[in-house]
């Protein structure tokens, strides 16, 4: 017996559809999955963009594989490529992208349930997203460890050592101190793995955007949104399972993530209070 099959969660699954349902409907609760695509914009590369993205531009620190800068071995021999790039990429230099005030705004709303980030560059912290509504599932440079002793070292006594080129090694046995980044092999934090079942209990709008959906476990948080939860993916090229032919609840929008949410914002008349946020920051 053929039968149908049911009907997508909106009547529209393109953008401008889920824009129009947006309006005449609303959504209550929202949650954003995010990658370096969403701090491109503020001048800070990605990994996988050809040409630009970090892993071609690793040439200069001759590592085996791009990847092995994050890798634990790799580090614990040779620390130098990771903290040099630590130094390029140390919070600081770089402001807060649209992106990240349009998430802002959607907290200041009421809308955000939480921000899942794999972003390093703490920029949602500076653009005003509350701590306890992300999770920064790889890590954050706000504190570093010993490697050895475990003894917890601030930010600030980590940007002088990278600042002045110094190898920063701990105060009290001499072993490698590391920012609490996550490397391949270790641990997300606790939250990563508590919070999602609850988080997305009733959650009706997923946005996915500037990821490239291939470092796990992290991708796979986009299998936690339940079938009758939109999924809108916003990236400059289509990642993930985002091109299922019996599609029920997946939007993408091929493009940069700024002119997104600058076209989100226009279509629910928030445009001058993105602005407003942007500005005063
Ligand atoms: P990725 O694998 O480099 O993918 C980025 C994706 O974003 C790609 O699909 C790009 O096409 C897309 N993209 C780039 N710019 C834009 C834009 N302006 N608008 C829309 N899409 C865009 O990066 P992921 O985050 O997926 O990979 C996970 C790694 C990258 C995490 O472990 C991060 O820690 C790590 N990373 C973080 C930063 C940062 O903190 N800003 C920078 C570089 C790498």
């Amino acid at each position: 017996v053929h039968q149908e099959p049911p009907a997508g969660v909106i009547p529209n699954l393109t953008f401008d559809g889920f824009l129009q349902h947006w309006k005449d409907h609303g959504f209550k609760k929202i949650i954003t999955l995010v990658g370096a695509g969403i701090s491109t914009s503020a001048g800070i590369p990605d990994f996988r963009t050809p040409g630009t993205g970090l892993y071609d531009n690793l040439k200069k620190y001759d590592l085996p594989h791009p990847t092995d800068i994050f890798e634990l071995d790799y580090f614990l021999d040779n620390p130098k490529p990771f903290f040099s790039l630590a130094k390029e990429l140390y919070p600081g230099h770089f402001t807060p992208t649209p992106t990240h005030y349009f998430i802002r705004l959607l907290n200041d709303k009421g809308l955000l349930v939480r921000h899942y980030t794999q972003n390093i560059d703490s920029l949602e912290r500076i653009a005003g997203i509350p701590e306890e509504k992300m999770v920064e599932a790889h890590g954050t440079f706000h504190t570093n460890h010993c490697l050895e002793c475990t003894t917890l070292y601030s930010k600030e006594w980590m940007k002088d050592k990278l600042f002045t080129d110094t190898l920063p090694l701990c105060d009290h046995c001499g072993g490698i101190v590391k920012p609490d980044i996550v490397f391949f092999g270790e641990n997300m934090p606790e939250s990563f793995y508590n919070m999602p079942t609850e988080d997305f209990k009733d959650c009706d709008l997923l946005f996915i955007m500037g990821t490239s959906l291939e470092v796990y476990p992290f991708a796979s948080l986009v299998g936690y949104a339940e079938p009758s939860c939109l999924r809108v993916l916003i990236n400059r090229n289509v990642v993930g399972k985002f091109t299922s032919p019996v599609n029920k609840r997946d939007i993408s929008y091929v493009g940069d993530c700024d002119d997104a949410v600058w076209k989100i914002a226009e279509a629910l008349g928030w445009t001058a209070e993105l602005q407003a946020l942007i500005k005063k920051e």
